[in-house]
Order: structure tokens, then sequence, then C-alpha cells
């Protein structure tokens, strides 16, 4: 069969030359690693075929095939690359009767005679289906077959396939098995899977198994246990696998209780010094822990001894470590960056702090106030002003604390009208009068009453300086006020009038006879040059009263009248007083006769020393008279 087949695949060659290589490379037969395989075999089937030429051609063929190009292409390829005429005469020059449509010997084929190949037989590879045909020449034409691909064509061409029938990729038990002591049948299953249940490792101490000659191997303890092991079936505890796989009944014990130093109770994490194969680098799960663990009087665990050296990488930040693992030492981006900064902080595997992945982010004290809870930030301070925090008007820095809150402790007081208080530009404000008094407003200590204050302005008209003697004002209680307090001029220091020496007082005034200053009669306008240059004007009498003292300080008067001062000079027949004053209900009592106007020149009047009684005379007569002092008032 081997023979023959080589000799099929050269004429295979043969026919591919023939042909040309459209229909080999339209048809590839194979795409697997396999193909080497029929490389392999073509260059046997060079040699079996004997010819030198068929060797050479067979030769590049295999190697072709081994490099892994399509088995036919490379059949084609080996055929122009070896002597196909020389091949090919050599085939040709066999004579056989073909064409007769029976298959002769020599004939691979003769006509519909395939002599019962099929594509799987005549590639030799069982997956392969389709048309096989035989050539004029008498070969058998492969071209019409392909490879099936499927799970059962006998190649394990896909990928999904650890093997196909017989072709095992060329695995062995030993690599089923990852143990090169492995030895047996590997198969391959229905499902294109490796089958190593014929495979076997072979009896050896440590290959998990016990075997006939171990009483174990590992936890393989082939079902014995402390009782039967021990032959005594009381005997509970912890049977084990020696190395050496040999029973080891030293954690066998009757009635296996905590405290019996042994560990030999599921419940027993440990027992006196047994602590099992537990040590503190297993039972704190690193590799640089130290110390040996103990075991508690209950069976458990005691770590206490158990320590693990700082180290970083520990994910314990140490003094000399900026960070270690997720430990930072409470340290943020905001306290590496400064505030103004959040995210995560890293640690890089030297335990320096990483801030990478640090970002900017609003935070007290990053200058800006960017946060409900900040009343301010630095120097922003919201637009907030001593005068809005504190009130109107007030002055000063306003600062912003650390903690962002607004400081207005450098801020003046509030100052607005209103605000009670007297502030730059008012004279008052509400009861605070800025300490001025009536007595300061108005200039005089004298001044009572109350001060008071309209839209942040003194007001004072309530208050007043009482009258008081020496004001020059005539007040209640006073004679006259000449505003001084001095006596002698005329007012006394309490007010009270003082006539000259010789006069008469009548209520206030002050009446006296006089003659001028030769001591002689006067002319009416004499007289009352005279009365006037010592403050007084020439008598007025508007009362039976001034009449009587003038009338009875003239008793006795014998030569004639004295003038005063009531003259009709303005209007001939209309008499007046020469202060203005009118005589009111009093009536001038003149004499009987009078006023006569004498001559047609008498315009003044005189008070007649026979009678009670008044005439008109010559302004011109030479009289005494009579002055009258009005008390006197006058403001300082
Ligand atoms: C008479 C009488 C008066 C007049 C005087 C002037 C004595 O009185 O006529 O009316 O004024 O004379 O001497
Ligand atoms: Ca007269």
């Amino acid at each position: 069969m081997l023979a023959r087949f080589a000799w099929i695949s050269t004429a295979l060659v043969l026919a591919a030359c023939a042909e040309g290589m459209a229909s080999s490379e339209d048809e590839p037969v194979d795409t697997s690693g396999s193909s080497g395989e029929a490389g392999a075999s073509g260059l046997a089937g060079a040699g079996g075929a004997g010819g030198g030429a068929g060797g050479i051609a067979g030769g590049p063929a295999g190697a072709a095939g081994k490099a892994g190009a399509p088995a036919s292409g490379s059949a084609g390829v080996a055929g122009q690359a070896g002597s196909p005429q020389k091949a090919g005469g050599a085939g040709g020059a066999t004579a056989t009767p073909c064409g007769n449509g029976k298959l002769d010997a020599g004939e691979p084929c003769d006509g519909a005679d395939l002599g019962g190949e099929t594509c799987a037989t005549a590639t030799g590879k069982p997956g392969m289906v389709g048309e096989l045909t035989c050539t004029a020449a008498c070969a058998i034409d492969t071209s019409g077959c392909t490879a099936g691909l499927s799970c059962g064509d006998g190649v394990a061409n896909q990928a999904s396939e650890d093997c196909d029938g017989g072709d095992l990729r060329k695995k062995t038990c030993a690599d089923a098995l990852s143990n090169a002591a492995a030895q047996g049948a590997l198969a391959c299953t229905a499902q294109c899977k490796l089958d190593a249940s014929g495979c076997s490792i072979g009896p050896a101490c440590g290959d998990q198994k016990k075997d006939p000659n171990e009483e174990c191997d590992a936890k393989d303890l082939g079902g014995a246990t402390c009782a039967s092991a021990l032959n005594d079936p009381d005997m509970q505890g912890t049977l084990s696998c020696t190395p050496g796989c040999k029973l080891d009944e030293s954690k066998c014990v009757k009635n296996p209780k905590c405290g019996d130093g042994a560990k030999n109770q599921a419940s027993e994490q440990c027992d006196g010094a047994d602590l099992g194969q537990a040590t503190c680098k297993s039972l704190l799960s690193d590799v640089n822990a130290t110390g040996t663990p103990k075991c508690t009087a209950a069976c458990a665990y005691d770590l206490g001894d158990c320590s693990v050296p700082a180290y970083c990488g520990d994910k314990k930040k140490a003094a000399s470590e900026a960070c270690d693992g997720a430990d930072f030492g409470g340290a943020t981006c905001a306290s590496v960056l400064g505030p103004g900064h959040g995210g995560a902080l890293g640690c890089g595997s030297d335990c320096k702090i990483q801030t990478a992945n640090c970002v900017v982010v609003a935070a007290c004290g990053d200058g800006t106030k960017n946060q409900a809870s900040e009343q301010c930030d630095g120097a922003d301070h919201g637009g907030a002003t001593c005068s809005s925090i504190v009130g109107q008007g007030s002055q000063g820095q306003l600062t912003c604390n650390a903690d962002c809150t607004l400081n207005a402790s450098a801020c003046t007081a509030s100052a607005f009208c209103g605000n009670g208080k007297v502030d730059a530009g008012e004279s008052c404000d509400g009861a605070d009068f800025g300490g001025k008094t009536c007595a300061t407003v108005l200039g005089d200590s004298k001044a009572t009453g109350s001060l008071s204050c309209s839209s942040c302005a003194l007001v004072s008209s309530g208050c007043s300086i009482p009258p008081y003697c020496g004001d020059g004002k005539l007040a209640a209680g006073e004679e006259c006020d000449d505003g001084n307090v001095a006596g002698g001029d005329g007012c006394s220091a309490t007010c009270v009038a003082e006539c000259l020496p010789g006069e008469l007082k009548l209520g206030t005034h002050c009446y006296g006879e006089y003659a001028d200053t030769s001591g002689n009669p006067t002319s009416w306008d004499g007289a009352k040059a005279a009365c006037e240059g010592m403050g007084r004007h020439l008598v007025t009498i508007t009362s039976s009263a001034e009449a009587d003292l003038v009338w009875d300080e003239m008793s006795g008067v014998t030569t004639q009248g004295r003038w005063i001062g009531y003259t009709d000079r303005a209007v001939e027949g209309t008499w007046s007083w020469i202060t203005g004053e009118a005589s009111g209900g009093f009536i001038p009592p003149w004499d009987s006769g009078e006023p006569n106007d004498a001559g047609g020149n008498e315009d003044c009047a005189e008070f007649l020393y026979s009678y009670r009684l008044w005439n008109d005379n010559s302004c011109s007569r030479a009289l005494y008279f009579w002055c009258e002092a009005e008390p006197i008032v006058k403001f300082p």
C-alpha cells in the first residue's frame, strides 16, 4: 500500500504538470500542518518508485510539504522543480492498454474503474471527500477531492480540535498529563478531545496516588483512618501521610480534645505546640512576617508573637515613608498641594506620594469666595463692606478670617442720622446733643428750657433766657432796666428807678422843677432842651395824680406859671404832648377861656401859679419848668 501510494503521488505530480497549476491553486487539498506528513509520504514514495528522476522530483516535494505549503500546490511546485518531462516520459514508456475501461496491471485506474480508491484512500486522509476521477492517461485524479474540515474527518484541522481520529497533533501521554514520566496510549474522543485514560504516570511515591506498594501518597490514604490504621475502633484524630508515603498515626488519639497537644480535630486551629503547618507568614499572608504563632487554650491561633517589619509595600505608612498603599498618614491633595486641591493622592511603589490625580477644586483658602459655606475667601469679600455688614456709614477695613468668615472687628461703628450718635456732619442724633445745652447754644448761662433734635440738627426754640435785672429789658417786678446792675445811674442794682436829688417819684417816673443852667427861667424851647440834657423831657400830665403832684409842689408860688410839655405849634388849636402820648381820659384843666392863642402866638402850655389850671402862652416867655423822667430801659 505504501509503495503504491507513492506511485500515485508521482502520477499526481505528472497530472498536475500536464494540467497546469490553476486547478491546484483553486482547490487546495490541505491547509493544515498535516501537509508535512503528505510531504514525508511523497519523499518515501519517491524512494519506493526506484526512479532516480522520481527520487529527485519527490525530494523537493517533500521539502516543500514540510514547509507548510498546500499539499497539492507543493506537489505542483515539486513537479516543476524536478524533471517532470523525464518522470512523465518514464510513465509514458510503460505500455498498458489504457483506455479500455478495465483496470489492467500497472494502471491505477482506467475510465470509471478507480480500483476501489476513494478521495480518502487516494489522498491518505480520511477526511477527504469529493469526486475521485481517472485521467485519460489512467492516472488517479484527486483534483475533485476536498477536505471535510469537521470533527471526524480524521485530520485535526480546526482550532477547536485537540485531535481528530488518529491525528493527535503529535501529542503524547507525557504532554497530556504534563508529566514526562507518563506513558500509555493517548487516544482521541469522538469529540476530538484528547483521551488520557490510557495514560498513567506509573507507581511512584509523590505522584499523589496511593500505589499498591505504598501505604498512602499525600492525601490519598486509600481509605485508611486512625481506627483502621491502629486497628482500634476507638481511635480518632488525624491520620496523615508522611513524605515517604507511610501512614502517620501520631495525631491519632482516643477521645481527641483541645488540650491534648495534638491538632486532631477539625474544630482546632492548633493544639499546644501543634500548629499544623501554620506559620506567621502563612497566617498573615505576608512573606515578610516573622515570629512564631502561639496557640491559645481554646486551640485557636494566637498571632501575638507574629510581626511584620515595616517595609515599603506593607500598606502601612512608616515614619520614613510619605505613604504606603492607601495609608497617606492623613495627607490629602489639599495638604500636599495647598487649599483648593481635591481628588485622590496616589502612592508609588517607592512609597512616595503621587499627585497626578489631584484636581483643583473650590476650597476655603483658595482666595476665591466660591462656596456657599464661605462668607469670604482671602481678599474676596463677595462685595461685602463695613457699611453693608456693620451698618450704613461704617468705615474701616473688613477682613476675612482663615475659616472664610467675615471679620468686622476693624470696622468703625455705623454712622447715619438715626443711629442715636452724633456723627460727622450732625449737630445731634436722637437724644445725643453732642454735649450742647440751651446755655451753650444761646451763649447765655442763664438760658433754660430744652433743646430738641430734628433731622440731626439742633433746635433751640424750646430754649429761653428768663428776664433778669440788668438784661436791659423791662420785666415784671422791675421799674427800670438799664442793662447793668450798677446803681446811681438812674436805675438801681435791683432795677428800681432812681430819681435825681429833689425830684418826686410817682410810680416809676421822676418829676422835678427846674431852671436853666444859670438858675433862671427860660423859654419853652430852652426848657425842653434843658430837660433833654438831663435825660428827661418836659413833663407830660396825663393823669390827675401827675397834675396833683405838680400842683402840690407849686403851692405858694406867686410869681408865674411853669412850662409843661404841651404844644399846638404843629396845627393851631390841636394840642399834643411832646412825647406823643395821649391824654386818655384825663381832660386838660385849661383855665376859663383858655387856650385863647392871645395875640395869635400862644402855642405852649403853662401850669398857672395861682390856679390849678393851664394857660397857653407865648413860647418865648421865660418860665421855670417841670421835667419828667421815664424809667430807663436800655439793652446793654
Ligand atoms: C391875660 C389873658 C391871657 C393871656 C395873658 C397874657 C393875664 O391873662 O388874656 O389869655 O395869655 O393875659 O399876658
Ligand atoms: Ca393864653
